[in-house]
């Protein structure tokens, strides 16, 4: 299988610490969607990543649809989403409001990308607001899972991503038991095979405007 997509984007990256963590193999294109977009989109006409071409040549678009394919194939067992019950709705809430602030941090970046002169404040703000919500609801209702889920791997991957473009709105001590959380989860093998992209450590607003 072939992933597409840089790990600076929270939502690569977590499909390939699922696929570590699901024992899945897999070569990764990190291919960026702005300085290389012609490249990707001969992968996705959309020209979002991530992308994943299986083994048979099929390609699948969006993190959550490779997600819940690469979860049938590995099976009630293993599987990061929970198959039913009370657990699985956990898992699932608790998911969208990690992609959902995560749309909201990656809307902010996006913003960046436009001239000084053009970039909406009050838009800004909204979506700053939005994600300091998700952020506490998520961690109002926090229980950690003795395994990682996709729960545990979609809010850690989120949590990282903000901290490159907001960072102070995830300060230490802020949120503490995602912080514990997302520490544990960021030592575990599966994300350190999955590292941020060089460079990609300090703030996004510091280095340069290139994210995902
Ligand atoms: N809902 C999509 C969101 C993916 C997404 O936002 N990808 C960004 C990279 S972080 C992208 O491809 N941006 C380029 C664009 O939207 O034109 C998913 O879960 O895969």
């Amino acid at each position: 299988m072939k992933l597409i997509g840089r790990y600076d984007s929270p939502f690569v990256r977590r499909v390939g610490i699922s696929l570590h963590l699901l024992g899945m193999p897999f070569e990764q294109l990190p291919l960026s969607v702005f300085s290389e977009a012609a490249e990707v989109r001969k992968f996705s006409p959309l020209g979002r990543v991530p992308v994943l071409v299986l083994a048979d040549g099929e390609v699948l678009v969006d993190s959550a649809a490779i997600l819940d394919h690469l979860d049938e194939v590995a099976g009630p067992e293993r599987r990061l989403m929970p198959t039913a019950g009370a657990a699985r709705l956990r898992v699932l809430r608790t998911v969208v409001t990690a992609t959902g602030a995560a749309d909201k941090a990656i809307a902010i970046s996006y913003e960046r990308r436009r001239p000084a002169g053009q970039q909406s404040a009050d838009w800004m703000e909204r979506c700053r607001v939005q994600i300091e919500a998700a952020l506490g609801d998520l961690e109002a209702g926090w229980s950690t899972s003795k395994t990682p889920t996709q729960a545990e791997v979609t809010t850690a991957t989120m949590l990282a991503y903000v901290r490159r473009v907001e960072p102070e709105i995830v300060a230490a001590g802020r949120y503490p038991r995602l912080e514990r959380m997302a520490a544990d989860c960021e030592g575990l093998p599966a994300f350190r095979a999955c590292p941020l992209p060089a460079g990609a450590s300090a703030p996004i607003i510091d280095v340069e405007k290139r994210a995902c």
